[in-house]
């Protein structure tokens, strides 16, 4: 496979949905069969191997096993939700729209809050939208995975920010129809329907929503989905969950589920606001034109293979140099760099200093809801001047610095920082969104151009609508970083297969994952598995009572406080070797870093 080119066959494309293709688990965290070498492809594969995953966002429901994004469904519930903003928009007295989710979802939550408050803002309106996100906004760029499996958590911090209102939107989001977090909130809003009206938006079909207990709870999110499709009937309640296929590295939502996030709630948002400020009314039509507009993004974005595979090539030698990738970002384009830049923690167990982002601006340009973090320690420090003290000074050549901006941008003030950049490295490289026909900007580009080892520039047509293009920009600007930094971990080797092997054990979602793992590597029963985690996570030879008591909440939290569970229980799992023999091995072998992972796994067997 490495080197030789990639083509797609179009049973891979479907194979995932049938019937047979991995029974027991949900579409979110199956292994996508068009990415099963991805970790022995080029860099230019994987660039294609990412773009037909992501293409099967926009895959036809007609002949489908699920329901899909454009399909007949979930359009019509699309157009009954912006319906029901619209209403919030109307009379926007006591009323309000709330977006909830953990993790990448609850980020979404905050980008999408953001742009339509500043748009209300704009036509001097009052905002009406707020998010919520498991964990507080040190979540925006760090993981904190404990809290998403709160229930209680969730519905009290819903409860907060809603006091006083007397009609509230509730747009709960869980990719995987998992999060207890947000069932809590769901469970809440089905207690007061005098105000709540419930809205789930997730990728998986509700019967695969997450059936498992959560503490405390006598409800599961299923049985909250169940309860949620029962209302549904009568619009009391709406489900939008299409299926957009298996992530590119197995169970990581971040990728297709955040971008499909952020697709349906711009278009419910978008028609909402169309229909109140523009006397537009929403209609089946106007939604699937607007899904379509993002289809393509997809596409145009995606036929720059030669840029993207340029930049995953210098981002994963700089990491396999064990230096760092940093964004340095402009306006909105730089929050989805500072996300993606925290999300390679949680997702390939990256150092803090791996991947980071900058925005210029900082925590105004931000405008959180609990305003600057930078108390919370260096890795919150985010705007170009914390980059310019803390960062610049220690750059080399093997750093890579990736300026990502529009021709709306200072141009003038992206020059001045790459200057500076480079003074101390030349790996500096560009991604730019700019509009057809813009000429002036096209030759100030020029000059700039010079300074950049690459620059990949993406020219729009000129927009019927200017908040549309900026939508647009920024799923670009998401799938291009989604594609550098795992492809360029893809490259590091810390993928086996399309697994992450060395993932977090920090929430009860990541801790079965971990086990199935375990299982599928190891081929050892699932009680062997989750017996070689636990004794990984409380460092043990012989697991006692007093572990095996306690419950995966407890587990979790003390994984959180520990590196390598999996790889070490792996590596238990094929040897029959004791833990500290296994992190010697690990050590002088590290299986999931550095080189073929899979020649790897068999070094350590
Ligand atoms: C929420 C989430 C993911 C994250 C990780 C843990 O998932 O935080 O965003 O990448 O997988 O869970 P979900 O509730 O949207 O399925």
């Amino acid at each position: 496979m490495a080197g030789s080119d990639w083509t797609c066959s179009l049973s891979a494309m479907h194979e995932w949905e049938s019937q047979d293709y991995e029974p027991s688990l949900p579409v979110s965290e199956k292994s996508n069969p068009l990415t099963r070498d991805i970790d022995r492809a080029s860099a230019k594969c994987i660039v294609r191997m990412l773009q037909a995953c992501d293409a099967q966002m926009f895959q036809e429901e007609t002949g489908a096993t699920y329901q899909r994004l454009l399909g007949e469904r979930v359009v019509e519930t699309v157009v009954e939700v912006a319906k029901r903003v619209q209403l919030v928009l109307k009379d926007p007295q006591d009323s309000l729209v709330v977006l909830s989710g953990c993790g990448t979802s609850g980020r979404m939550a905050f980008l999408i809050t953001s742009a339509f408050n500043r748009a209300l803002r704009e036509l001097n309106q009052s905002s009406v939208y707020s998010y919520i996100i498991a964990g507080g906004d040190r979540a925006l760029l760090s993981s904190q995975e404990a809290p998403e499996d709160d229930p209680k958590l969730g519905m009290l911090s819903l409860k907060k920010a809603c006091e006083g209102k007397k009609r509230v939107l509730f747009i709960g989001i869980s990719c995987g129809l998992s999060a207890p977090f947000v069932a809590g909130q769901l469970d809440f809003c089905l207690q007061h329907p005098e105000v709540y009206t419930p809205v789930l938006v997730g990728f998986n079909p509700a019967h695969q929503a997450r059936d498992e207990p959560m503490p405390g709870c006598t409800f599961t999110f299923r049985s909250v989905v169940q309860r949620m499709q029962e209302l549904a009937k009568s619009q009391k309640a709406f489900l939008i969950n299409p299926a957009v296929g298996p992530e590119a590295i197995s169970g990581s939502s971040r990728m297709k589920g955040g971008s499909a996030t952020k697709i349906l709630l711009e278009v419910v948002l978008s028609a909402a606001h169309a229909a109140t400020f523009t006397n537009t009314p929403v209609t089946h039509k106007g939604i699937l034109q607007h899904m379509r507009a993002y289809e393509k993004t997809l596409d145009k974005t995606y036929a720059q293979t030669d840029g993207i595979t340029a930049l995953l090539e210098a981002a994963g030698q700089s990491l396999l140099c064990g230096r760092r990738v940093c964004y340095m970002g402009w306006g909105s384009l730089a929050l989805l760099g500072l996300i993606d830049a925290s999300e390679c923690i949680p997702t390939f167990g990256a150092d803090y200093e791996d991947v980071r982002g900058f925005v210029s601006g900082g925590y105004k340009e931000l405008n959180n809801n609990e305003g600057p973090l930078i108390s919370l320690g260096p890795d919150f420090c985010i705007a170009h001047e914390d980059f310019l003290h803390l960062i610049l000074p220690s750059l080399n050549d093997q750093d890579i610095v990736l300026l990502v901006y529009t021709h709306s941008d200072d141009v003038s003030e992206v020059a001045e920082l790459a200057r500076r950049v480079r003074e101390k490295t030349s790996n500096l490289h560009a991604i730019y969104h700019r509009v057809d026909g813009d000429t002036a900007a096209a030759v100030q580009q020029e000059d700039f151009n010079k300074l950049c080892l690459s620059s990949l520039k993406i020219t729009w047509p000129s927009p019927a609508s200017e908040s549309l293009l900026h939508m647009q920009w920024e799923l670009s600007t998401k799938l291009l970083l989604n594609a550098v930094s795992t492809g360029a971990h893809v490259l590091k080797g810390k993928i086996y297969q399309n697994h992450m092997i060395d993932v977090q054990v920090t929430n009860s979602k990541l801790y079965c994952r971990a086990t199935r793992l375990l299982r599928k590597l190891s081929g050892c029963p699932e009680s062997q598995c989750e017996e070689a985690l636990l004794k990984a996570i409380y460092e043990v030879d012989e697991l006692t009572v007093g572990i095996t008591s306690c419950d995966i909440t407890t587990h979790t939290l003390t994984a959180r406080n520990r590196s390598k569970v999996v790889p070490l229980a792996l590596v238990c799992l094929l040897t029959g070797c004791s833990l500290v023999e296994a992190e010697s091995r690990l050590e002088q072998q590290p299986i999931f870093s550095g080189g073929t992972s899979s020649t790897m796994l068999v070094c350590v067997m």
